[in-house]
């Protein structure tokens, strides 16, 4: 190549030739499998490759470069290029999370479809209707959740219960399990977490026309016997949210970590919500049904934070009830070890707050 003043380097050096090969390499690429890449794949291939050709093999750049102060030499054109370079990489992250977050939400509400539509067309919405809709979240569940089925209360307050299991893609026969002992089972296809399955749980329950929901666990660590705790204050008015906490009532002890972890987020909704919530991790719990629909609940897994801050910013009238805690009847939590679930917990809150 003749170097051309102004245009072309005077000097091929080799992080140059570098830089050009691997463009021409990338448009090569790119050019030969271009039927089996999306468009948009080849469109931003062909931007990058044609990018590094034209940064290295040619002067074009400069003069954007030294209107920005990165003057040619002591590495000042390849430190502004690495600027470039780094917000073009930031753009790119920032759409591919966003294109992330809309795939799962869109996923989300396939799930939820498909698990309407089976329930409507079994005809299951007129079980529920202006009842006591008593939400159970499963997954593997099977050896649990006969023994918590078995000692739902008929009634509550004087009012009907009816109890729906939502099987989060369970694979041990949990829903099976679940209508051998009376309740009405929907499902997703798929599991997808416990935030997921609850948010199903209750599109389903305000599309036919439940008066109250308690959402309690499956693997018996929740009391079906203190439901009445949670259900009166709504039934009465008092409040449109009863949430259960373990701190008023108790506990049967748990992993160290976890418990210290518990201690930590209570205080941190607390002071970012300037309320005081002393338990943000339970699932056990009874909403007016009219409320949720105002809730924007989002966690496919971390959702016991969610929905209490949700609560909080929506001014839905609300109050902590105590509650007792046990150990899960069989087999092990099916959240992630301490460190995951501390991460997990942490991002459900910001999220949550910021939004
Ligand atoms: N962890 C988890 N729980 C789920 C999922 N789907 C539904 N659940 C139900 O959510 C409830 C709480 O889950 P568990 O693993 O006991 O969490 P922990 O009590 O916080 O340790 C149980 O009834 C689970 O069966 C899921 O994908 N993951
Ligand atoms: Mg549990």
């Amino acid at each position: 190549m003749v170097p051309q003043a102004g245009i072309f380097p005077s000097e091929l050096t080799a992080l140059r030739s570098a830089g050009l090969l691997i463009g021409l390499a990338i448009v090569a690429y790119t050019l030969a499998r271009r039927r089996s890449l999306r468009n948009a794949d080849v469109l931003i291939l062909l931007l990058a490759g044609l990018g590094l050709i034209l940064v290295t093999g040619t002067e074009a750049v400069d003069g954007l470069l030294s209107a920005f102060s990165f003057e040619k030499g002591n590495g000042g054109r390849i430190l502004g290029l690495a600027v470039f370079a780094i917000f073009i990489l930031f753009l790119m992250i920032l759409r591919a999370l966003s294109q992330a977050s809309r795939n799962s939400r869109q996923l989300s509400a396939a799930l939820e479809g498909l698990a309407w539509e089976e329930f409507r067309q079994a005809g299951n919405p007129e079980r529920f209707r202006g009842k006591i809709a008593i939400l159970v979240p499963a997954y593997n569940e099977a050896e649990n959740i006969g023994q918590v089925l078995d000692q739902m209360p008929a009634d509550v307050c004087g009012l009907a219960t009816a109890t729906l299991v939502l099987d989060d893609g369970s694979r041990d026969g949990t829903g099976d399990v679940a209508v051998a002992h009376g309740a009405t089972v929907a499902r997703h296809v798929t599991n997808r977490g416990g935030g997921a399955a609850l948010r199903t749980g209750y599109r389903l329950m305000v599309d036919s026309g439940a008066e109250i929901v308690v959402t309690l666990d499956a693997d018996g660590q929740h009391l079906p016997a203190e439901m009445e705790r949670l259900v009166k204050p709504v039934l009465d008015g008092e409040v449109d949210v009863a949430h259960g906490s373990r701190v008023l009532g108790h506990a049967d002890r748990n992993h160290f970590a976890r418990e210290l972890g518990i201690v930590f987020f209570n205080r941190l909704v607390s002071f970012i919500t300037r309320t005081h919530v002393t338990d943000c991790s339970n699932g056990y719990r009874a909403v007016r049904t009219t409320v949720l629909p105002q809730l924007v609940l989002r966690q496919e897994q971390f959702h016991t934070s969610e929905f209490m801050i949700e609560a909080i910013k929506r001014g839905i009238p609300a109050k902590e009830i105590p509650i007792t805690v046990e150990q899960r009847l069989h087999g092990h939590s099916k959240k992630p070890a301490v460190f995951r679930y501390g991460v997990g917990f942490a991002n459900a809150i910001f999220r949550t707050w910021l939004r």
